[in-house]
Parts: C-alpha cells; structure tokens; sequence
C-alpha cells in the first residue's frame, strides 16, 4: 500500500507580517492571525487525506514565544492530530533552535523531536519507513550536519529531515551547509529540507525537497506557499504534490505601461491585472504590490501624480472588490518616450533644454534667481505642504542643485509629450 505523508518547513508561528500596517484599510486581524490559520489548514488537510505522518523540517517557531499562547496553540493542533492517529516528526532550525527558545511546554506524545546532540532515526512500525534527523541546538550551526547522519536502513523506505541552506543558496544564511551529491550519496529515498522559503526540488538517487514556507510574510514571499504532499508506492516511486494552503498571498503585478497614453488607460491596465489575479485561487485575499513599467507617453503625466496613482489604484481594487485585495505600495518606475515622436526640428529644440536644463546646477547666477523667487513662496507655504512636496525642504535647505536635477526628467517628459 501506498504510503503518503506531509513535508512541512518555516511555519514561522506567529511571526509578523510586514507591510500593510502603514496603511489604515490594512486587514490588521489576518495578518496576524495568517501563520496560524495556514497551520490550521494544513492540519485540516492531513486530517481529510487521511495521512500517515507529518513532517515539519524546521522554524516551525519564529524564535521564542512572547508568551505561552503560541505552545497551548500548537499543542491544541497536535492534539487533533494525534485523536486522528497522525504522527509528527518535528525538527528545529535556526529560529527555533534549543538555545533560543526560553520557553518550552510538554507536547502530546504523538510528536518526536530529533534531538540536537546527535542524529536520531525514528522508526515507524507497520510501514516500513525511517526517518533520520538532528534538530539544531545554536541558531549558527555552520557544521555539515548531514555528515554524520546514519546510512540508510536496508528495506524500507528513508527520509533525511535537514534545516539546510545546501549549497548555492546565497540569499539564505549558510547553516549546516552540504551538497546535492552529499545528500544523495546517503542513500536514502528522500530529504525533507527546511531554511530555503522557496520551493525547489531535486531528483538524484533521491528525492530532494524544500517545501518553502507555509505562509508568506511580506511582499519578499510572494505567490502561493503551502506544503507537500508525497506519496510513495511499493516500489519507492515518490510523487510530489504542492498543497497550496496560504490564507493570505502577497503578489507583485507588473503593468507595461507601453501601449499606454494616460492615467486613465494605465488605472484601468492595472483594474484588469488585478483581475486577473483572481482567477487563481480567488477565495483568497491578495495583499498585492503594483509597479507601472516601460517606456511610455503617460510618463510625463504620471510623474508628480504619484498620490493620484495611488488613489486610481484603491479605485479599481475598490470597484473589484476590497475585501480580496489590499494594496502595499504602488511603484513607479516608467520612462518617457524621448526622441521617437518628433521632428528634427523638435528634437533640435528639445536637445537645446535639455543642454540648458544640465547646464543649469552649475550656472550660479540662474541659481540665484532661483533661490530669491522660490524662497518668499516656501516662507509662506504650509507646514503640511513639505509632507506633500519633498522639494520644498531642498528648497528651505537651499539645495537647488539637488531640485534642478530631481525635476529635469519629468519636465523633459511632458514637454516631449506636448511636442
Ligand atoms: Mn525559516
């Protein structure tokens, strides 16, 4: 009979989430409830498919417990697990490691831990699979824990469960560092690997899996997260399902601003991109960060407009339905469209001011002017206008040099649209 099992890591239990709390439309609840109701679900799931184990390779913790509530929470959800007669095999990494965690309660003993002086194996009666591990006992372990774990037990099928950054993950610190053909040349079937919050699997010799986290944090964890589900036939053959169960997805939407001439055509691009979004999973909330992009005759226009960009934005996920979506920021990062749609004469022109407006930091007497005109409108301007309008305090400062600099592309760009 087949066997199948559940291969979590960074569950991050009550970790933050970041990004959304400037913004007073922010979903303060789900946020921070998002770890645990993607746990929830995952104990749901194993649950309803009936599975035979549960193994959580890693930063099941985000560090030591402000108070008891996270340990009762996650004692409560082994508790289900265990009336169900699912085992769980826990590991811990780096932010939960023995060292850092000062807070500890007693947890149903359906659930072993890998101890963190040497590697255990656990050996499960009935269907032929062992599972080999060594929980960290210091966040920085830089040794190759792998190394010392035991060879595979001959017959039944061998699960490696490893906090490991592996090898060539740079974005990630590099604890208990090893290679692919390290762990393949172990022998066992499979490595449930935990640290990378990515999803990436390998197969070798074995069957080599980081599940990524269950739950992203911020805009850096975007698209769907979840878990694994393997299944192992008689014959040691693994199929790997991705069990998406994140309760609140972070997504970054890109609107190529090419083709587009207006604010209006570029609100209602990213109406449609948003949309879009929806089609994939839409009962869940997005929190979503909107970039405007790429050469485009709307970039004079958009540019000083950023406020209303924004508010064009909260209209459409308005219009959509805010109860899915959430903004985190809106971006800008468009370019006009110089030269292309202009006679010789007109560009003739155009390259005059642009030789002036380059020329201008460095021509004292212009600056001058520009200091005695601008100087008597910043006395009188409200204090509530430098929020607004940065380059009033460069001006206060007398940077005009900086200002010159800062306002010479959109004032190219609209002349150039305008031409
Ligand atoms: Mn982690």
């Amino acid at each position: 009979m087949a066997i199948r099992f559940i291969h979590a890591a960074d569950i991050h239990l009550d970790s933050p989430l970041h990004g959304l709390s400037a913004y007073p439309d922010a979903p303060a609840a789900q946020l921070r409830g998002a770890t645990r109701d993607a746990f929830s679900l995952l104990v749901d799931y194993a649950i309803d498919e009936a599975v035979d184990f549960v193994v959580l390779a890693g930063d099941l913790y985000d560090g030591t417990w402000r108070d008891y509530n996270t340990g009762i929470y996650f004692c409560k959800e082994m508790g289900r697990l265990k009336r169900a007669s699912i085992p769980v095999y826990l590991l811990y990494g780096n932010h939960d490691a023995e060292s850092e965690m000062t807070r500890k309660l007693e947890l149903p003993e359906n659930v072993h831990c890998f101890p963190t002086h040497k590697p255990e194996t656990f050996a499960l009666e009935g269907i032929s699979v062992a599972l080999h591990g060594q929980s960290f006992k210091q966040p920085a372990v830089t040794e190759n824990l792998a190394a010392n774990y035991p060879p595979a037990v001959p017959g039944v099928f061998n699960i490696g469960v490893l906090h490991t950054a592996l090898e060539g993950y740079a974005a990630h610190a590099s604890y208990a560092p090893c290679t692919l053909d390290e762990l393949y040349a172990r022998g066992y079937q499979y490595w449930a690997l935990g640290h990378v919050h990515e999803f990436a699997q390998w197969t070798g010799q074995s069957v080599v899996v980081f599940p990524g986290n269950l739950q992203g944090r911020s805009i850096k964890e975007c698209s769907r997260r979840g878990a694994v589900l393997v299944t192992v036939n008689d014959d040691h053959h693994v199929n790997i399902e991705r069990v998406f169960i994140d309760v609140l997805r972070w997504e970054r939407v890109v609107v190529d601003a090419r083709s587009l001439e207006s604010i209006g055509d570029v609100s209602r691009a990213t109406g449609r991109e948003l949309q879009a979004l929806l089609d994939i999973d839409g009962h869940v909330p997005r929190a979503v960060r909107v970039t405007i992009d790429g050469p485009t005759r709307a970039h004079g226009q958009l540019f000083g407009l950023e406020s209303q960009l924004r508010s064009e934005v909260l209209a459409q996920i308005s219009a959509i339905g805010s109860d899915r979506l959430w903004l985190e920021k809106v971006c800008l990062t468009t370019t006009p469209l110089l030269e292309t749609a202009h006679s010789d004469k007109a560009v003739g022109a155009f390259a005059d001011l642009k030789k002036i407006l380059s020329g201008a930091t460095d021509d004292e007497d212009f600056l001058r002017n520009l200091q005695s005109e601008l100087s008597i409108f910043v006395a009188k301007a409200p204090m509530e206008l430098f929020d607004l309008m940065p380059e009033l305090e460069q001006i206060r400062q007398g940077n005009f040099a900086a200002l010159v600099d800062g306002l010479t592309p959109g004032l190219l760009a609209l002349i150039s649209e305008k031409g």
